[in-house]
């Protein structure tokens, strides 16, 4: 059922009133560029409101809401680094040796329509070209793995994420498309550590509690956030009531032909291999 929406065009996707990138040879998109770049390079993040239009956002969420069923449900206790076994060469209140629970439900790229207005957005080259500029590399390139470019990332009541590092992409992309009723705030620490000191202390402070530092992400439905999470711990709340939080996630990369680690794919989506279409 979900198949027979059409696609949308790009245009019917990004709402271009507030963000023109569709020319990018304007001072206006030179301007945009530049403001949103500097903004990521000072916060650590940047936030970008009411990016997609209404009807696409509705139509993400219908097709979303339609199979998730087939969503793969992560659950687990890890520190914030990802790991889920204590170190014990490390004392028991180290930030190696905190865990929390996390608990979401992902829904890989082969899983989605191709009319998701999801996927519009990330094939448009407009888009590629747009985000570079923000992250200040000079190209980027789709992800060519059946499972990874494009997800949806969907919390129930209960859910959450821990507090944790991201471990390998230089930013992460991701588009609110379903708030929820309460809950769910995506809370942030700026640069807790850096490349080259761990900050465990800190860290660790974080992790037991300690959130002073914490600054909260606007996400209204409909925006676009990038983010740096390599040294910026960062979690979502536990999600509270029935109205299901549903976050687009985009990965692009630094050169073309990207394809994923099938153990990473095992653990994230359940399995190593593409659905068949
Ligand atoms: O769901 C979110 O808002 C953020 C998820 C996250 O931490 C990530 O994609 O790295
Ligand atoms: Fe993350």
């Amino acid at each position: 059922m979900t198949q027979e929406h059409i696609s949308l065009t790009p245009q019917e996707v990004i709402n271009l009133n507030a963000y023109p990138i569709e020319d990018t040879s304007t001072p206006e998109y030179a301007a945009l560029v530049e403001r949103l770049r500097a903004e990521l390079d000072t916060r650590q993040y940047v936030a970008l409101p009411d990016f997609i239009r209404q009807p696409a956002r509705e139509q993400a969420v219908a097709q979303v809401e339609g199979i998730l069923d087939q969503a793969n449900h992560n659950r687990s206790d890890r520190n914030c680094y990802l790991h889920r076994k204590p170190d014990p060469s490390f004392p028991s209140d180290h930030a190696r040796n905190i865990f929390h629970s996390a608990s979401s439900r992902m829904l890989a790229a082969d899983l989605l329509p191709l009319s998701s207005p999801l996927k519009t957005l990330y094939y448009w080259d407009n888009m590629k070209q747009f985000v570079a500029g923000i992250v200040g590399v000079d190209r980027l390139f789709d992800n060519d793995d059946p499972m990874q470019p494009v997800n949806a990332l969907c919390y129930m009541d209960g859910d959450r994420s821990a507090w944790h590092f991201d471990s390998t992409n230089a930013f992460t992309m991701t588009l609110m498309l379903q708030a929820p009723e309460e809950g769910g705030r995506f809370e942030m620490v700026p640069n807790t550590r850096s490349d080259d000191d761990q900050c465990y202390e800190r860290v660790a402070r974080v992790m037991q509690g300690d959130t002073d530092d914490a600054v909260e992400v606007g996400r209204e439905e409909g925006a676009l956030c990038i983010f740096r999470g390599c040294n910026s711990l960062h979690r979502v709340s536990p999600v509270e009531g029935d109205r299901l939080r549903i976050m687009g996630v985009f990965v692009y990369e630094n050169e073309p032909g990207v394809i994923g680690d099938p153990e990473v794919n095992q653990t994230v989506y359940g399995r190593r291999t593409a659905m068949a279409v």
